[in-house]
């Protein structure tokens, strides 16, 4: 009887499509799975079903490609959660926190901070525009939200339909509006793309460049692993420069030479140079003299530049204000004629912060008709960036102007924001440099810290024996000491020897400094115990 219900129990579950999944489970790793069709069969006359794609046949770059900013630490924190949840639901106490604080990734809004509340409402009412027809409307949203969601609507049509491969047309308008206001020079809406945040526009240009490993892309040490990661996904060559670290991570011709030449000497030939600006994960920022000698550097060896300034707004040393690689194009004039640039810009970052919402843009300058022709081409087989993600970009770059409705307001919130932000990398640079064995330098730009941990050699040698990278060893106790969770430097690079971790000043005002203490201590504690 025990037999019998056993096996009713087992057709039971293969009747409900379960079979098939435990089946493929017990056989993870022999990538054979026992078909559905066969669940009448018994198993030993179900004929193996070779799987089609492997790990070992399939495109070997998507398997060597890494992204540490959602790599082991967070799959790490999302599996804390599941422990969090418990401890909260049965009131056991499991872990020394109570919540993760996600400092590994630059994502506002996840930190709590808040919309800016004239994009939502512009939005809310492209989304809903019955909205609009209600004889109420003018009483719950501000008139110039109404009249710019009007202005949207007409040109977009409906949210709902693919817009332009390139973009919606006015939105193509304000954003050269924006760079020509921000530059003071010319710029043509026919050289703006916008795109579903600049991390698609930067893998596009990336596509049209790296044809084989015998093409070669200068890029920052350390970097954000975006470029790294789709370098390797395309096949090219990563051609690292190191920035001075004790030189407040300047950027320096000498290293861009060396790392250019070396390149060529093993028969690479370098493509483009990538400039973060101001930086991730260090946070300088770049004055126009240095900028200048890079531009000049670009239009020597004839290399496309390609200028990352998503952090424009992030901008907090007075002596330093952000000056973008097109205003410094164009300043050295015929100097260097023909130079060719992509500058990528995005909704995600500043105070702006609407990472979910993947807007962004690149501006080409100098690139032929032919290639853009093809970037068009590569743009349409995508069929269009999304539609919310265009209009937060016209909001970007054409907020509330003086004497409209919502001026005031969006002046209160953006400068909140930015304050904001930059009392709390001072506070978080502070507070590393404080700990022993740690420098940091302050951040004059973006959303992070990344400081230099000398780790003691024990630790060292107990994460090797590990398997894993010290500053990864770091970084995971910390996680589970603290709950904080934070990347380690070697998933940006890193001078060899030294070991670096990379966190956001992005936790709220309130929760900043409990995050700078539980940090501290759990440092005091980590270096006891590897004495
Ligand atoms: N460029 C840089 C330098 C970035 O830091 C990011 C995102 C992007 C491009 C792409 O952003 P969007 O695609 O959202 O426009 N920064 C990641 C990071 O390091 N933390 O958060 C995301």
């Amino acid at each position: 009887m025990l037999r019998h219900s056993t096996k009713l129990f087992v057709n039971l579950e293969r009747a409900a499509g379960l079979g098939a999944s435990s089946a493929s489970a017990s056989s993870a790793g022999t990538g054979s799975f026992i078909p559905k069709q066969s669940d009448t069969m018994t198993s030993s006359t179900t004929p193996s079903y070779q799987k089609s794609l492997t790990l070992d046949n399939m495109c070997p770059t998507v398997r060597t490609a890494q992204y540490a900013v959602r790599g082991e630490l967070v799959i790490r924190a999302e599996k804390l959660v599941s422990t969090l949840d418990r401890q909260k639901n049965e009131g056991i106490k499991l872990l020394p926190f109570e919540e993760i604080v996600y400092c590994n990734i630059g994502n506002p809004q996840q930190l709590k901070q808040k919309p800016l509340s004239f994009f939502r409402q512009v939005v809310a009412l492209c989304e809903c525009p019955e909205l609009l027809e209600s004889p109420h409307i003018d009483k719950i949203f501000p008139a110039d939200a109404i009249a710019r969601a009007r202005a949207l609507l007409a040109s977009v049509g409906n949210t709902g339909a693919y817009s332009g491969s390139q973009g919606i047309a006015s939105v193509l308008r304000s954003v050269a509006k924006f760079i020509e206001k921000r530059d003071g020079y010319p710029a043509d809406p026919e050289s703006i793309f916008l795109t579903d945040g600049a991390s698609v526009a930067v893998q596009r240009i990336l596509r049209l460049l790296i044809r084989d490993r015998s093409d070669g892309i200068l890029i920052p040490i350390p970097q954000y692993p975006l470029y790294s990661a789709t370098i390797e996904l395309y096949g090219g060559s990563q051609l690292g420069y190191y920035l001075n670290e004790e030189a407040g991570w300047k950027m320096e011709i000498p290293e861009l030479e060396r790392s250019y030449n070396d390149a060529k000497e093993k028969g690479i030939t370098p493509r483009a140079l990538v400039i973060i600006n101001p930086g991730n994960p260090t946070g300088q920022t770049l004055d126009a003299a240095n900028m200048s000698d890079i531009v000049q550097f670009c239009h020597q060896k004839r290399l496309v530049l390609l200028a990352d300034e998503v952090y424009q707004e992030n901008v907090y040393s007075e002596n330093k204000p952000f000056v973008s690689f097109k205003k410094v194009v164009k300043d050295l004039g015929t100097k260097v004629e023909g130079l060719e640039m992509v500058s990528f810009h995005s909704v995600s970052k500043g105070f702006v912060g609407e990472c979910g919402k993947r807007g962004g843009y690149m501006e080409l300058f100098g690139i032929s008709p032919e290639v853009k022709s093809e970037i068009y081409k590569l743009s349409s087989i995508g069929l269009c960036p999304n539609v919310i993600g265009q209009l937060v970009v016209d909001l970007m770059v054409n907020p509330p102007q003086e004497g409209e409705a919502s001026h005031k307001q969006y002046i209160e919130e953006r400068d909140a924001i930015y304050n904001s932000l930059k009392r709390r990398a001072n506070l978080l640079a502070t507070a590393l440099n404080s700990l022993e064995g740690v420098t940091c330098n302050a951040p004059e730009g973006a959303m992070y810290a990344f400081p230099q941990i000398r780790l003691p050699p024990k630790a060292v040698e107990e994460a090797k024996q590990n398997g894993k990278q010290p500053d990864a060893h770091y970084c995971i106790q910390l996680l589970e000491a603290t709950g904080i969770c934070v990347v380690p430097g070697s998933g940006f690079g890193q001078r060899d020897g030294t070991y670096h971790f990379r966190t956001t000043f992005l936790p709220s005002e309130q929760a900043i400094e409990g995050v700078c203490k539980k940090v501290a201590d759990f440092h005091k504690a980590f270096m006891a115990k590897y004495k």
